[in-house]
């Protein structure tokens, strides 16, 4: 069968925890959990093409609609989250219309509301949970017109009723799974605000976390990695195959696991691949020897979390860090040439404007090369989500999936700062953080191409006329 997993543009919404000039500008990053499902796809013997419709320009429906039909697509596939949920069902209306074809869809939306999700009667199947048996079991009944049933993994409907079956109990550990199908993707169009090279693309080694944040969902999803091995292989196969000389890991914790992360780090090596990385880490996990190790094997910038710059607040939020940590680690960081990113939450539990401004000067104190202030928002399941739902007496995203609420800006109850004061502050600490002329100056002053001038003056103009999410309006209800 021939399958196109096709890439809607996503843009900005009221319920982000990004203000909108981030949104817009930080990543142009590929569809990795589109090339999964395609690469899985592959390998049961189909042929997939990935339509990333994102990457700028963007391309039109209309555009998309002549791929599809040049492929001769038997079946159309799409990644679901909740943030882009409607826009991405728009498309899926407009494609499913004008080719009549079936739709799957999949990620990790199905997980929490199959459900609510095939009530939207242009979708055709969900795969629930780990695709890497579901998918291929879904597509030979497609293909060969069979009963669905109870097959693991899926949703469906049969006539009016709709079918939402249990997923797969396989454990899906990364070695199981194969490379996202790359050799599908656009790889020289890739970048984030702060990549440096092209080919440019990103990578998921682990899942899950063992940090125990009261913010975060992440600590619910036990953790599992790619062999070192493996990772490595992966790493070759883009420098080698698809001239990638620059890669971000998007794993939630990359050092969670020092042994794991020498052993990368001395293959790299081992294997002579020149490649610059960069990736996410906490302060209490890393020490001088990972970083020697990471320096040597081309990791060029670390993301922290470092939350907040008050240190009750940080108890609060269970992250289980010091500041001085923070300070310190950051310190050792760019004693080593590697850059440093420091990720905030505005209006965390417990927030107060004090501790916020507290959060602020304390961004500002370290010697971060670049940082990123997120409002503390609920995304679907988690414990936050749980609050706003005990808050307003609503499930706001079952609503908004189903179509019956518009684009909202949550509430935050599990702190008294007001919204607007959060999305002001928000907005300050970038303005604050950013515009100091020894940032700027050093900005200009690492920037390697045309394209990384262009990006970073585009988000100046846009931090500068920067909209409150408060007074926007979005998607409404259907
Ligand atoms: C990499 C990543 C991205 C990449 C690639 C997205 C992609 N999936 O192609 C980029 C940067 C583009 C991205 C963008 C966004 N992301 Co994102 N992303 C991730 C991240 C870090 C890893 C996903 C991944 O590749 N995992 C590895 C693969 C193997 O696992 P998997 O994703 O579960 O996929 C498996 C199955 O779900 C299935 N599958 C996945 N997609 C599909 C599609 C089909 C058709 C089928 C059949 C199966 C299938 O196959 C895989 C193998 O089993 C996750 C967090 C996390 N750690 O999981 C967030 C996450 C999925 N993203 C999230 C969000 C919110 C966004 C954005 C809205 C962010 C933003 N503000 O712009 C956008 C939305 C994009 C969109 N169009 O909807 C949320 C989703 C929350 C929710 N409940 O909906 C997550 C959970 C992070 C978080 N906690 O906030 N993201």
């Amino acid at each position: 069968m021939k399958i196109a997993f096709v890439f809607p543009p996503f843009s900005h919404k009221r319920f982000e925890e990004d203000i909108d000039v981030v949104s817009r500008e930080f990543t142009q990053p590929p569809p990795i959990g589109l090339a999964y499902a395609a690469a899985i796809a592959e390998n049961a013997g189909h042929e997939a093409i990935i339509i990333d419709a994102n990457y700028r320009p963007g391309l039109t429906k209309k555009q998309v609609l002549d791929r599809i039909r040049a492929f001769g697509a038997d079946l159309l596939g799409f990644m679901l989250t909740a943030y882009m949920f409607r826009q991405t069902l728009d498309w899926i209306r407009y494609l499913k219309e004008k080719t009549g074809k079936p739709v799957v869809t999949g990620n990790i939306l199905l997980d929490i509301y199959a459900a609510e999700i095939m009530t939207h009667s242009e979708i055709d199947y969900g795969v629930i949970g780990p695709a890497v048996r579901t998918l291929p079991a879904l597509l030979k009944a497609i293909e060969r017109n069979e009963q669905i049933g109870g097959m693991r993994g899926v949703c469906y409907r049969r006539g009016d009723d709709i079918i939402v079956n249990p997923p797969d109990t396989l454990r899906e550990d990364f070695d199981i799974l194969p490379f996202p199908a790359r050799h599908l993707l656009p790889n020289h169009k890739y970048s984030t605000i702060i990549s440096k090279k092209k080919n440019f693309t990103i990578m998921i080694t682990s899942k899950g976390c063992t940090g125990k944040c009261g913010f975060c969902y992440i600590k619910n999803i036990p953790y599992s990695a790619r062999s070192p091995e493996r990772v490595v292989d992966e790493i070759e196969e883009c420098n080698r195959k698809y001239g990638i000389r620059e890669i971000e890991f998007f794993d939630p914790i990359f050092t969670l696991n020092k042994n794991r992360v020498i052993h990368i780090c001395r293959e790299i090596r081992k294997r002579n691949i020149k490649i610059a990385w960069a990736c996410r880490a906490r302060v209490d996990h890393m020490d001088e020897e990972m970083l020697d190790e990471m320096r040597a094997a081309g990791c060029r910038r670390i993301y922290y979390g470092v939350e907040c710059g008050n240190q009750n607040i940080l108890n609060n939020i269970n992250k289980n860090i010091t500041l001085k940590q923070v300070k310190d680690m950051i310190g050792l960081t760019k004693k080593r040439g590697i850059l440093t990113l420091g990720f905030f939450l505005i209006g965390a539990p417990g927030d107060t404007v004090e501790s916020i401004e507290e959060t602020i000067k304390f961004a500002l104190e370290l010697d971060l090369d670049y940082a990123q202030f997120h409002k503390t928002m609920a995304k679907p399941a988690g414990v936050l989500y749980e609050q706003v739902k005990k808050y307003t007496g609503r499930d706001y995203w079952r609503e908004y999936i189903l179509g019956t609420a518009g684009e909202e800006r949550l509430p935050s109850p599990w702190t008294e700062v007001s919204e607007e004061e959060i999305e002001r502050l928000t907005v300050k600490a970038y303005r604050k953080f950013y515009f100091r002329p020894s940032r700027l100056f050093k900005i200009i002053a690492g920037i390697q191409s045309p394209e990384e001038f262009f990006r970073y003056v585009r988000s100046g103009i846009g931090m500068l006329m920067v909209k409150s999410d408060i007074n926007k309006t979005g998607h409404g209800a259907e």
